[in-house]
C-alpha cells in the first residue's frame, strides 16, 4: 500500500511566552522570564510548513488552544466574568496565571500517538492523545487536543481515536517518544516505544525524573494493537541523556522510514536494543540504517545544545530524504560535521535544511517537538476532506491572523491583560475558520 507522512506542525498561539515551566529542560529553565514575540515565533513555524509544502511534501497543521485557559481556572473556583477570573488568578498565584497562559500546545509532537493502519491489527489508524501529566501546563492541553484530532480524524471506519492514558500517574507524553521503522511509510514496520522510567520506581536521586512511564507505552501500543507479530519494542531512554536535558527522546533520536539517527547515549541497553530493533525490521522483510553519533564526535551537552536529533527526516517526493534542521545545528561545528558525515555518506539522507525557530527553540522546541507525524494512504487523506491540511492559501491566511491578532512582545506581566484573551479568542476564531474545524475550544462551546 502506498501512503505518506503528513506532518501537523502546531501553530504557535498568541499567548507564546518564556514561563521557565518545564522540568528537565534546559533551554527553558534558562530562557525564563526573556520577553517573547508570538508574532514572529508563529510566522517562523509558518515558514516551516511552507518550505515543507514547496517541497512537495503534505503539511497539516493544528491550532493554537484558548489561553489562558479560563476553564482551568474556573474548574478552581475562580467566578464572575473572565476578567474577574484573570484578576483574581493574577492576585492569588502568578504562577498559575502562567501555566493556565502557556502556548505549549505548539509543540504537537507531543500531542498523541499514532499508528499507521499498515501496523494496527484491526487496519485502522489509532490515535491516543498525550495526558501529558507530568507538568500541569501541559496537562490542561488534552482534552482540546482530543476534540480537535477527534474532529479531523472523524471517519471511524478507518480512524480510532482513543481516551488518553488513564491515571496521572501513567505519564504520557505522545509522539516525542515513539519512532517507526519501516521498508517505506505504507508498508508494516516495528515501532519503538522510548519510557523513562516505570510509574513505580521509587525516587533515586537522579537530575531529572523522566516524564514518560513504561506502563503507559505500553497502554499506547495495546490499544494501537501493535504486538501481534512483533510491530511494537518497548526502550528505556538512557539516564545520562534525561540528566543531559533529553527530556523527550525526540531530543536525541529520530527515525523515518529504514533510518534511525541517534545518539549512542540516546538509550540504555543500546546493543540490545540495536540488536532487537535489526531482527525486528528484518521479519518485516527490510534491514533498518542505523546513523549513530559517537560520544566522542558529538557529547551529549553538544546534542542538546543544538538540538541536531531535534530534526525531521522527510521522504521527498523524489525519494530520496531530507534533514529539517533548526539554524542553531549550523552555528555548532561538530554537530553540522556530523550532519556534513551524514550527507557524504551515500545513504538515504541526501539535502539539509536549516530554519530559524528560535522562538520556539528558547522553550526547547525544535522542528520535531512542532510536528505530530501521521502516515496515511491515499483514501485515509481523502477522508480528511481537506480538514486541517495546508496549501499556499491557507498558510497566506494564517499569516493575515498572525500580523493582525498577534503582539510582537510579551513579558508576564501581560499576562493578565483581558485584552490579550480577547485578542487570542478572536484569533483562534479565524484560525478555526481558515482550517475548517468547527467550535473545538471551550469559549465557542458555551
Ligand atoms: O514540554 N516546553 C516544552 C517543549 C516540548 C518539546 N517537545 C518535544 N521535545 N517533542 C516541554 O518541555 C516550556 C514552556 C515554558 O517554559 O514557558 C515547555 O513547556
Amino acid at each position: 500500500m502506498t501512503a505518506v507522512e503528513v506532518n501537523f506542525d502546531g501553530l504557535i498561539g498568541p499567548t507564546h511566552n518564556y514561563g521557565g515551566l518545564a522540568q528537565g529542560n534546559l533551554a527553558s529553565a534558562s530562557n525564563e522570564g526573556k520577553i517573547s514575540n508570538p508574532r514572529e515565533a508563529a510566522l517562523q513555524g509558518l515558514a516551516k510548513m511552507r518550505a515543507l509544502l514547496r517541497m512537495g511534501l503534505i503539511q497539516g497543521v493544528l491550532p493554537p488552544h484558548e489561553r489562558p485557559h479560563i476553564p482551568s481556572l474556573r474548574k478552581m473556583a475562580f467566578a464572575g466574568s473572565d476578567a474577574d477570573v484573570l484578576r483574581a488568578a493574577a492576585r492569588a498565584s502568578p504562577a498559575l496565571l502562567t501555566n493556565v497562559s502557556s502556548a505549549s500546545a505548539m509543540w504537537t509532537a507531543n500531542a498523541g500517538t499514532v499508528s499507521p493502519s499498515a501496523d494496527t491489527g484491526d487496519g485502522r489508524v489509532h490515535v491516543t492523545p498525550a495526558n501529558l501529566s507530568s507538568h500541569f501546563h501541559r496537562a490542561i492541553e488534552t482534552a482540546t487536543t482530543s476534540r480537535v484530532l477527534a474532529a479531523i480524524f472523524s471517519d471511524a471506519s478507518r480512524f480510532a481515536v482513543h481516551p488518553a492514558v488513564p491515571f496521572a500517574t501513567f505519564g504520557d507524553e505522545g509522539g516525542a517518544n515513539h519512532c517507526r521503522l519501516s521498508a517505506s511509510h505504507g508498508e508494516r514496520g516495528v515501532e519503538l516505544f522510548v519510557y523513562g522510567r516505570s510509574a513505580f520506581a521509587k525516587s533515586d536521586g537522579r537530575r531529572f525524573t523522566p516524564r514518560q512511564a513504561m506502563e503507559a507505552s505500553h497502554i499506547v501500543a495495546t490499544q494501537h494493537q501493535l504486538w501481534a507479530g512483533g510491530g511494537a519494542l518497548l526502550a528505556q531512554q538512557g539516564q545520562a541523556a534525561v540528566d543531559a536535558g533529553a527530556f523527550h527522546n525526540d531530543v536525541v533520536a529520530v527515525s523515518n522510514c529504514n533510518v534511525l539517527m541517534f545518539h549512542a547515549h540516546a538509550f540504555e541497553q543500546k546493543e540490545v536494543l540495536t540488536e532487537a530493533l535489526k531482527r525486528a525490521c528484518e521479519s518485516k522483510g527490510f534491514e533498518p540504517v542505523l546513523l549513530e553519533a559517537g560520544a566522542d564526535e558529538l557529547t551529549l551537552e553538544e546534542a542538546v545544545k543544538s538540538y541536531q536529533f531535534n530534526s525531521q527526516i522527510v521522504t521527498l517526493p523524489t525519494g530520496g530524504m531530507a534533514l529539517i534542521l533548526p539554524s542553531e545545528v549550523e552555528e555548532a561545528p561538530r554537530a553540522k560535521a556530523f550532519v556534513d558525515r551524514v550527507l557524504a555518506s551515500n545513504g538515504p539522507i541526501r539535502e539539509a535544511h536549516y530554519f530559524n525557530l528560535r522562538q520556539s527553540m528558547r522553550n526547547g522546541g525544535g522542528p520535531a517537538c512542532l510536528r505530530l507525524r501521521v502516515v496515511l494512504t491515499e483514501s485515509e487523506l481523502a477522508a480528511l476532506a481537506g480538514r486541517a491540511i495546508l496549501d499556499e492559501a491557507r498558510i497566506v491566511a494564517l499569516e493575515e491572523i498572525v500580523r493582525q491578532r498577534y503582539r510582537d512582545r510579551l513579558e508576564s506581566s501581560d499576562l493578565a491583560d483581558p485584552a490579550l484573551l480577547d485578542e487570542s479568542r478572536t484569533a483562534l476564531d479565524e484560525i478555526g475558520q481558515v482550517l475548517g474545524l468547527g467550535a473545538v475550544h471551550g469559549f465557542q462551546r458555551i
